[in-house]
């Protein structure tokens, strides 16, 4: 069946008309979050799990400064397609207004089911990633560690070391191994294991 776009959330003035008693914008359907930094793979990660092209891919980091509502027909859920953060040629006061924006959505979605954390698995989490994963940890709202491009490890040694480095970062934060999965948009099953956790 069909996967739609709903609608967009550009400013924090918009959430009490769009976001009421659990319903936004009139639909009940839980909400996952796509976060991570720009580039990281979100919107690419969101077409590859709705198996539409629906939300838009950049090659220019730093575009997307809403976000993104789209109905993920299949799973019966509300994806949101969030902007990205980690872009340092972004001025300060459009870094405030996204902080303001998330800030003001996250505590307004009382239907958020979980949180997907991309991480791009060639560097791992940096400053900025781990910073997001406490921000959510601290709000209490179910994460989904997800390292994307696994396609650009090209060895299985390769793949081992940055396991392991990454899971010796993450395990300062409560994360092992079965908390992780890991994707290539061009790799089919990563996508189809990633689509059965998130049911
Ligand atoms: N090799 C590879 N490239 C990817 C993968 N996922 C996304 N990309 C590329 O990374 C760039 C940024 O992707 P995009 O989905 O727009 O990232 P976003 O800014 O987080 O939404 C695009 O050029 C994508 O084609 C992947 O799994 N493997
Ligand atoms: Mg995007």
């Amino acid at each position: 069946m069909a996967s739609e776009y709903l609608i967009t959330l550009a400013d924090p003035g918009q959430i009490p008309t769009l976001l009421k008693r659990g319903f936004l914008n009139g639909r009940s359907e839980p909400r996952i979050a796509f976060v991570g930094r720009s580039n990281v793979g979100k919107s690419s990660l969101i077409n590859s799990l709705l198996e539409q092209k629906i939300a838009r891919v950049s090659s220019m980091p730093g575009k997307t400064k809403s976000i993104h509502f789209f109905l993920w027909q299949d799973q019966r859920k509300i994806v949101a397609d969030l902007p990205g953060y980690g872009f340092a040629k972004v001025a300060q006061s459009e870094k405030n207004a996204w902080v303001r924006l998330l800030d003001s959505y996250f505590s307004a979605d009382k239907a958020l089911e979980c949180v997907l954390l991309l991480f791009d698995s060639r560097h791992g989490p940096t400053d900025q990633d781990l910073e997001a994963l406490e921000f959510f940890a601290k709000k209490g709202i179910p994460i989904q560690i997800v390292l994307t491009k696994i396609d650009q490890l090209k060895t299985q040694s390769e793949r081992a070391k940055r396991k392991r480095e990454i899971l010796e970062v993450l395990s300062a934060f409560g994360v092992d191994d079965s908390d992780l999965a890991w994707v290539s948009v061009k790799d089919k099953k990563s996508i189809a294991m990633l689509r059965e956790r998130l049911k």
